[in-house]
């Protein structure tokens, strides 16, 4: 027992102190116990008898005070009279361990530490709750209720093995070296750059999601929760295995099979996991066969499904992948849904039906879906922010950059993915570009075609990094346009990727900001200081690639190899490659973050720009938004599931 927890109280007439307990346990009152006191107490004066009481009452009043303010970790602290086990019932002490009333200086402060952090942590949980709303509560109870009918089920199931299905015949995996010695090369110098990437990543950052290149450690972000499962390896598998980095690709998959588990206590991004691992893991399957990829891509879609359960279907951005409870960004127009993550889940979740035979993911995906068709759209305009409780949309803003993007991406590719017989996805998309077109892209006084952002009633003329993918989704929709416009979409893609390609040729380092104007004289250029900054991001490069492959117009190649090469030239540090602060400046500064999506797109699409067409053809193959590959389906097996909807 510590010494402090004692204090001594001396009466002039005592000859020895006697010791009370700091603790409310054992507090000796004045009482006929007093008898085992010294006999001359009870001859004390009434005075003396006083002043005592008064000094013993003050005494307990301090007892009293201690016990309630002060902090938490010094109540702990002095409580060690065997109710530890009550008040830190969560730490077990490891077998061989101390007992810990025993624990050196060193582990009793992370123990305060570690109760400190549990008691913000209720503290912030508690707050959260009573800031929902009564609806988001009923979701929640709704969400927690089926989670636990589901897991009710699943005990008395034995685990079934996933059917088997036909694998799409895979092409264009092994080929394309290109027969120019020169393209050659630059494909070399790309592979030599993912490997640096991967490297660096292997060394410094394995098993978390991302690096810090610079700081030479792992690094992640509030899209993946408090989790660590291994973003990058997932992400860049499927460029390992087209550029042929095989004993790579193995190390990677080895990772997965041993440590990949998504019994997590973590609140991730519903549309970034589902981008970045279902998709990843399933081209990993397509492209590798193996198994364990498609394994682990159906153990997290299980996990994502509970985040289905709002009162219109339409899913909550984040869920934690324990509880499956969800809800949205705080940040989110009236806690609404995106646009883009919701819209961006058809692709992958359609696979998942096609290889587990279970239609609750097209049913998911197609309900969301019918829901859009039935809503009134501003200008035939589709705004960015959904209320998953009243089915209402937030705030008017659209845009085909960030919060729009990809839902756009995802009408044409379920158009193509399913052999061109999903119609009403292709009609959607059509309907979708002709508002866009009325509405959202303009010419520049000086010739540049852009595409701004609707909000509220007016255009902002302002183009971000993000929406120049869609000169290749124009491209790529080219074909299959309606009245013969083929021509003239074709013709957009070139004019968005002219676009961009000035934002990349108007910086010093000759890479593009992340969002730049076309206004008050200004052209193609960032104007803020939160917006000159460039993160590694694909999205020119992937235009150039999709024009690339229309057009085989040179000057893509350029344009791209122009971009390589800043890249490595700004972005290359010894421990990776980081993003830059100012692409406006000749000394920039580091983020210090190398993205995952460095290596599963900005990477492959290089790579890809300078192979043959005969690797990954788009006649076979469809990329979603991450540049992960999926074979078309079958046509067969669309009108086979027609009937799943309902
Ligand atoms: C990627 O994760 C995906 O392309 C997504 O659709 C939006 N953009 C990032 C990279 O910039």
């Amino acid at each position: 027992m510590p010494s402090s927890s004692y204090v001594s109280l001396f009466d002039s007439n005592m000859t020895t102190p006697a010791l009370l307990p700091l603790s409310g346990r054992r507090i000796p009152t004045l009482s006929p116990g007093a008898a085992s006191f010294p006999h001359h107490r009870a001859t004390l004066r009434l005075s003396e008898k006083f002043i005592l009481l008064l000094i013993l009452s003050a005494f307990i009043t301090l007892c009293f005070g201690a016990f309630f303010f002060l902090p938490d970790n010094s109540k702990h602290k002095r409580f060690d009279l065997g109710l530890e086990d009550v008040l830190i019932p969560h730490i077990e002490a490891p077998k061989g361990a101390k007992h810990p009333s025993f624990l050196q200086a060193e582990e009793e402060e992370s123990l305060r530490d570690k109760i400190r952090v549990d008691h913000e942590r209720a503290l912030q949980e508690a707050k959260e709750k009573l800031r929902k709303s009564r609806d988001e509560l009923r979701a929640e109870i709704q969400t927690e209720k089926s989670k636990v009918v589901e897991d009710l089920k699943k005990k008395k199931e034995v685990p079934k093995p996933l059917p088997p299905v036909p694998m799409p015949k895979v092409v264009g995996v092994n080929d394309g070296d290109p027969v120019e010695p020169d393209v050659k090369e630059k494909r070399d110098k790309i592979r030599e750059m993912m490997k640096h990437a991967w490297d660096s990543y292997r060394q410094y950052g394995w098993g978390h999601n991302e690096l810090k290149p610079l700081a030479k450690k792992g690094h992640s972000t509030n899209i993946f929760g408090n989790s660590q499962m291994g973003a990058t390896i997932v992400d860049a598998l499927d460029s390992l295995y087209m550029m042929g980095l095989h004993d790579e690709f193995k190390d990677g998959q080895e990772w997965i099979e041993q440590n990949l588990d998504f019994s997590v206590n973590a609140e991730v991004s519903v549309f970034e996991v589902n981008i970045r691992f279902i998709g990843g893991l399933l081209a990993a399957y397509y492209l590798s066969g193996q198994e364990v990829f498609k394994v682990k891509a159906v153990q997290l879609a299980e996990k994502l499904l509970p985040a289905f359960n709002t009162p219109t279907g339409i899913p909550w951005a984040m869920v934690n992948l324990k509880s499956g409870v969800g809800r949205n960004w705080g940040w989110a127009s009236a806690g609404s849904s995106i646009l883009a993550e919701f819209g961006t889940l058809h692709m992958e979740f359609v696979h998942l039906t096609y290889l587990t035979g279970n239609p609750a993911y097209y049913q998911k995906v197609m309900h969301i879906r019918k829901l859009l068709a039935k809503m009134d759209r501003p200008n035939g305009l589709y705004p960015n922010y959904l209320n998953p409780r009243t089915g209402r949309w937030g705030q008017h803003h659209t845009s085909v950059g960030g919060l729009g993007d990809s839902f756009y991406e995802y009408l044409l590719k379920a158009w193509l993915m399913s052999d061109k017989t999903d119609t009403e996805a292709r009609k959607t998309y059509d309907d979708a570009i002709e508002a866009i077109e009325r509405h959202l892209i303009r010419k520049s006084n000086g010739g540049l075609t852009f595409i701004g952002e609707w909000k509220n009633g007016h255009l902002e003329r302002k183009m971000g990094h993000l929406t120049c993918f869609a000169g290749g989704m124009f491209a790529l929709g080219a074909d299959g346009s309606p009245d013969a416009k083929a021509g003239h979409y074709l013709q957009l893609g070139a004019e968005i990727a002219h676009t961009c390609h000035e934002s990349y040729d108007r910086t010093v380092l000759k890479l593009g900001p992340e969002a730049f104007k076309f206004d008050s004289g200004l052209e193609a250029v960032a104007v803020r200081q939160n917006e000159k900054y460039y993160i590694l991001r694909p999205e020119v490069i992937e235009t150039y690639w999709y024009m690339w492959r229309f057009t085989h117009d040179p000057k893509y190649r350029q344009w791209g190899w122009e971009a390589a090469q800043a890249i490595d030239k700004y972005c290359r540090v010894s421990g990776g490659f980081s993003g830059v602060k100012d692409v406006y400046s000749s000394n920039p500064t580091y983020d210090d973050v190398q993205q995952s999506f460095f290596l599963a797109e900005t990477l492959k699409y290089l790579y890809l720009l300078f192979s043959s067409d005969d690797l990954m053809p788009l006649e076979s193959w469809v990329f979603n938004t991450e540049a992960h590959p999926l074979p078309k389906e079958r046509a067969q097996t669309i009108v086979e599931w027609r009937g799943l909807e309902q």
